[in-house]
C-alpha cells in the first residue's frame, strides 16, 4: 500500500459507513462526533489539547464521561488503521469526520494531513474541557470561546446535530434531533424554530425537550440557541439559507479539526514543535 494514498483511506472510510445493525444504519454520525471530541479539548491560551496527538487513545481521556460511546467510532476505524498503518490516528479520526459529513450529503470540508500521534500520556488534556449539554448559553460560550470560536461559529457547528442521536447509556439523553439523522441538512435549525418544544424528564431522569409528536428531541443547550438573541440571529439565517449554513459549517468544522495543530516544515505537526511554538 502506498504511503500517503489518502484516496485509498477515503474509500475504506466510505466502506465502513453503512452499518445496518447500528443505530440508524450508519457509522457516520458517531465518526463526526469522534472528530469533534478529539479536537474540542483545545485551549487557545495554553495551546494544549486539540486534535494533534490523538490523546483519546489513552485511558485518561477516553474515560472522560463526555466521550462515552466514542469507543464505537474508534472501533469502526481500527481496521482501517491496521490496513493503512502509515496514517496517524489523529489524521484518521479527523479525516473520517470530513469524509462522513460529505458522504451524508454535507459540504466538502478542507482537511490537511500531518498530525502525529503522541507516544505517551504526557499531553492528555484534563477531563471536563468539552461542553456539558445540561447547561445553557453562558457555559457554551465559555467553552467554545476558549477554543477560539465566536457566536456565529458556535451556531454553525451546532448544526451537526442534524446528524445522529442521543443514547441513554452514553450521555443520558435520548433520541434524534431530526427525522432523517443520516442526511446532513439544515433541518435541525428549521425544527428548532418551528416545532413546539416541551420540557420533560426522560427515562434516565434528565430533562430534555420533546416535539409535540414526541419522537424528536432537543438538548437544553440546543434550546439556548433560540433563547439567546445573538445566537438566534444565526439560527434564523441557517434555517432560511442552507447554502450559507453549508459554507459556514465547512469553515468552522475545518477550523475545529486544526485546533492544536501547529505545522512545522512540510506541514507535519510535531508535538514538540506545537508546544515550543506556544512558549
Ligand atoms: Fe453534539 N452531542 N454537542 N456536537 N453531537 C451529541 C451527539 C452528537 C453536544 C451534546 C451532544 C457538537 C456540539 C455539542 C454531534 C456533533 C457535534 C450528544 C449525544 C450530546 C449530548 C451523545 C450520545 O450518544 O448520547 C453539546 C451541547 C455539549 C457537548 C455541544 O456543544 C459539535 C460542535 C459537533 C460537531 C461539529 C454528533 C454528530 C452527534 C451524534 C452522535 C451519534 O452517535 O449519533
Amino acid at each position: 500500500m502506498v504511503s500517503g494514498d489518502y484516496e485509498a483511506v477515503k474509500a475504506a472510510i466510505l466502506a465502513v459507513l453503512p452499518q445496518p445493525g447500528y443505530d440508524d444504519g450508519s457509522a457516520g454520525p458517531v465518526l463526526v462526533r469522534l472528530a469533534w471530541h478529539a479536537s474540542g479539548t483545545y485551549d487557545k491560551k495554553s495551546g494544549t489539547g486539540g486534535s494533534n496527538g490523538a490523546t483519546m487513545r489513552f485511558h485518561a481521556e477516553a474515560a472522560d464521561g463526555a466521550n462515552n460511546g466514542l469507543d464505537h467510532a474508534r472501533a469502526f476505524l481500527e481496521p482501517i488503521k491496521q490496513q493503512f498503518p502509515w496514517i496517524s490516528y489523529a489524521d484518521l479520526w479527523t479525516f473520517a469526520g470530513v469524509v462522513a459529513v460529505e458522504a451524508m450529503g454535507g459540504p466538502k470540508v478542507a482537511w490537511r494531513a500531518g498530525r502525529v500521534d503522541d507516544k505517551s500520556e504526557e499531553y492528555v488534556p484534563p477531563n471536563g474541557r468539552l461542553p456539558d449539554a445540561t447547561q445553557g448559553e453562558d457555559h457554551i460560550r465559555s467553552i467554545f470561546y476558549r477554543m477560539g470560536f465566536n457566536d456565529q461559529e458556535i451556531v454553525a457547528l451546532s448544526g451537526a446535530h442534524n446528524l445522529g442521536r442521543c443514547h441513554g447509556d452514553r450521555s443520558g439523553f435520548e433520541g434524534p434531533w431530526v427525522p432523517m439523522p443520516t442526511r446532513f441538512s439544515n433541518t435541525y435549525f428549521k425544527l428548532l424554530l418551528r416545532a413546539e418544544w416541551i420540557k420533560k424528564k426522560n427515562s434516565t431522569g434528565l430533562e430534555q425537550f420533546y416535539s409535540d409528536e414526541g419522537d424528536l428531541m432537543m438538548l437544553p443547550t440546543d434550546m439556548s440557541l433560540i433563547k439567546d438573541a445573538k445566537f438566534r440571529v444565526w439560527v434564523e439565517k441557517y434555517a432560511d439559507d442552507k447554502d450559507l449554513f453549508f459554507r459556514d459549517f465547512a469553515a468552522a468544522f475545518a477550523k475545529l479539526l486544526e485546533l492544536g495543530v501547529i505545522r512545522g516544515p512540510q506541514g507535519v505537526a510535531l508535538r514538540e514543535y506545537s508546544v515550543r511554538a506556544k512558549l
